[in-house]
C-alpha cells in the first residue's frame, strides 16, 4: 500500500489575518490545490467559503470550486461536510448531491473549540444513507473512542461500506487531546482492514503526522490542521506543508499514491 497524503487547504476557522497564503476563494483554494497535486498529494479536502470568507455550504460555490480544481487537476475531491459550526447540519448534508468522490462524516455532536459541532444521530444516519446511495465515500472523522463506536453501529447497520475509512483528529478542543498515547489507543481500536490517517490539531502536526505515517497509516497535510511550517513561522500556504508529508514518507521508506492508487486503495468508484 501507498501513502495517500490529503491536503487540507483551507479548514472553516482560520481567516487571512492569521495566515495571508490561506486560501478562501475558489479559484484561489483551486490554484493551491493544484499546487499540492503537484507536490504529491492526491486528495484534497475541501471546505467553503463565502464572499465574506465565511464558512458555507453554498452548492453555487461548490460546485464552481469542485469545477475549477477539476479543470487544474485529476485529484480526488473529499468535500467536508463539517463545513463549519454555524452552517445548519441540513444545508450541510445537501454538498453530497454534488456527488464527490469523497465527503467527510463527523458521527457525533460535540464541544467545538468555544462552539457547538451539531451532528445529530437522525441526520448523520441520513447523510451516512444518502452517500451510500450516491456512491460518495464517506471519510470518517473520529475525535473520541465514542464517535469510532458510533460509526462501528453504523456499519453494522448497513450504512457504511468496507472498507472503512478513519480520521483519527487530535488537538480539537472537545475531543482527544494531541498526545502519542491517544493516538495508538485509537489506532489500536480500529477494526481489521480499516484505513486511516492522523489529523493533528495545531503545533503536534509534525509529530503526530509522522508517527501516524511510522504506525502505516496516511497522512494530511495542510492550512486547516496547522498555519506554521515550525514554530513561529507561518507556512507560505499549503505546498511546503504537503511537500514535507511527502518527504517524510520517502525517508520512511514508504510510497507515495497517486490518484490512481489512491482511487483504487479506497475502493472508490
Ligand atoms: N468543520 C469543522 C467543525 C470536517 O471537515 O468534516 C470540523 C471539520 C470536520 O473540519
Ligand atoms: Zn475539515
Amino acid at each position: 500500500m501507498s501513502v495517500i497524503i490529503t491536503v487540507a487547504p483551507t479548514g472553516p476557522i482560520a481567516s487571512k489575518a492569521d495566515n495571508p497564503a490561506l486560501p478562501t476563494q475558489p479559484a484561489e483554494i483551486a490554484d493551491q490545490v493544484a499546487a499540492a497535486y503537484e507536490a504529491g498529494a492526491s486528495v484534497a479536502h475541501i471546505h467553503l467559503r463565502d464572499r465574506d470568507d465565511l464558512p458555507t455550504a453554498d452548492l453555487d460555490i461548490a460546485r464552481r470550486t469542485v469545477e475549477l480544481i477539476g479543470e487544474r487537476c485529476p485529484i480526488l475531491v473529499q468535500l467536508s461536510t463539517g463545513v463549519g459550526l454555524t452552517v445548519p447540519f441540513e444545508e450541510r448534508e445537501k454538498l453530497v448531491e454534488l456527488r464527490p468522490a469523497m465527503a467527510t462524516l463527523n458521527p457525533c455532536t460535540m464541544s467545538f473549540g468555544a462552539g457547538e459541532f451539531r451532528n445529530p444521530p437522525d441526520g448523520v444516519r441520513r447523510l451516512a444513507a444518502r452517500m451510500r446511495e450516491l456512491g460518495v465515500k464517506p471519510e470518517l472523522e473520529i475525535y473520541d473512542t465514542g464517535h469510532l463506536e458510533a460509526c462501528l453501529r453504523l456499519q453494522a447497520e448497513g450504512l457504511l461500506a468496507d472498507p472503512l475509512q478513519f480520521s483519527i483528529v487530535l488537538g480539537v478542543r472537545g475531543g482527544m487531546a494531541a498526545t502519542a498515547d491517544n493516538l495508538l489507543m485509537m489506532v489500536n481500536r480500529l477494526p481489521q482492514g480499516a484505513i486511516w490517517q492522523v489529523i493533528a490539531i495545531g503545533k503536534a502536526n509534525l509529530e503526530l503526522t509522522a508517527m501516524g505515517l511510522a504506525l502505516g497509516g496516511n497522512c494530511r497535510a495542510g492550512l486547516e490542521d496547522t498555519l506554521y511550517l515550525r514554530k513561529g513561522e507561518l507556512a507560505d500556504g499549503n505546498v511546503p506543508l504537503v511537500s514535507r508529508a511527502r518527504t517524510l514518507a520517502l525517508d520512511l521508506d514508504l510510497m507515495v499514491a497517486d490518484v490512481a492508487q489512491a482511487r483504487a486503495q479506497l475502493q472508490l468508484n
